[in-house]
């Protein structure tokens, strides 16, 4: 099962990975270590937007433990360098939490684009894979358009969907979602949400209003809060994430479309100013492309 799921984030993240490679294969680890091929891992790894703090961290751990470990060649070098990757990603990895409240509730925020929908959808089928019964919530009321593209998730995946009309009141959507699922015994409500509203503070107020909707049920949820970050714009994504941190708790990140992009080194950086663990993948757009994130599989699939 492991070997399987490394093929899928290495088939999904066979972009990711070719770009990495690339620059790293274009670098002949078939010969001795020296300045030249530290330069060279170093300019790879700006390029995949692993960032300068991150970089300067991995090459001077390259720099210090080849020599203490009296490593000459260039693989065992590209054998350290995952080591390095493993341990930086590793504090920045969670799974998700649920506490079988029933319902649970999974709020999902994050800029307009960012894949918010898409994830509900596939996170939503594969919880029902697991045998719980899910309720997707249609809280981005701003465009008819949205909560129709829900409803083709709902189907996609076979569960039920609580929705209001275009422009309705988000935080009564989420209202009827959960106290639907509280009465039928649900297991998880997913809740969609709007990523643009007319302004940056009219959207926060709307998230904390939501918040303040789902706490009325239970003060211990929503169970998780998951940021959606859209891994293409890379590091890019860090001061939209600190917007949406300091409007309220995040428990947690997704980072989306890793198959198509160069950036996904920028994990790093996200995850070290953040301090918010990453939870899961996007690796495309189809239903199964949602991964859980595991440190080692992403490092051996990017790497290998
Ligand atoms: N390639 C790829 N596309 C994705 C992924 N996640 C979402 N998308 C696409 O990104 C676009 C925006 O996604 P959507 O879920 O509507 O974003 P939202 O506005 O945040 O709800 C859609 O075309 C999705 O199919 C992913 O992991 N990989
Ligand atoms: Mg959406």
């Amino acid at each position: 099962m492991f070997k399987s799921m490394v093929d899928r984030i290495k088939k999904g993240l066979s972009k990711t990975k070719k770009q990495i490679s690339d620059s790293l294969s274009a670098i002949s680890f078939n010969r001795k270590i020296d300045e030249e091929l530290f330069d060279e891992i170093e300019i790879a790894l700006l390029k995949a937007d692993v960032g300068v703090e991150a970089t300067e961290e991995i090459i001077e751990f390259l720099k210090k433990e080849s020599k203490k470990r009296k490593i000459k060649d260039g693989e065992g070098l590209k054998g350290l360098l995952k080591e390095k990757l493993v341990e930086i990603l590793t504090p920045c990895s969670g799974e998700l939490q649920l506490k079988g409240e029933k319902p649970d509730v999974i709020l999902f925020l994050g800029i307009n684009g960012s894949g918010k929908t898409t994830t509900v959808g596939k996170l939503a089928a594969q919880l029902k894979k697991q045998g719980k019964s899910v309720v997707l919530a249609a809280a981005d009321t701003f465009r008819a358009a949205a909560i129709d593209q829900l409803q083709v998730w709902a189907d996609r995946a076979g569960v039920r969907i609580v929705k209001h009309q275009e422009g309705a009141d988000p935080a009564a959507v989420v209202y009827d979602a959960v106290n639907s699922a509280k009465s039928r015994g649900d297991d998880v409500v997913l809740v969609d949400t709007a990523g643009r509203l007319h302004t940056k503070e009219h959207l926060m107020k709307e998230l904390q209003k939501i918040k303040r909707t789902i706490k009325k049920f239970s003060e211990d949820q929503p169970v998780e809060t998951l940021l959606v970050l859209d891994g293409t714009i890379g590091q890019n994504s860090i001061n939209q994430a600190k917007t949406f941190k300091e409007a309220t708790d995040v428990s947690g990140i997704v980072i989306t479309k890793l198959d198509g992009t160069a950036k996904g080194g920028a994990l790093i950086p996200i995850c070290q100013k953040l301090q918010i663990p990453i939870k899961f993948i996007g690796v495309g757009e189809d239903i199964e492309d949602l991964q859980p994130f595991d440190p080692k599989a992403f490092v051996d699939a990017i790497l290998d």
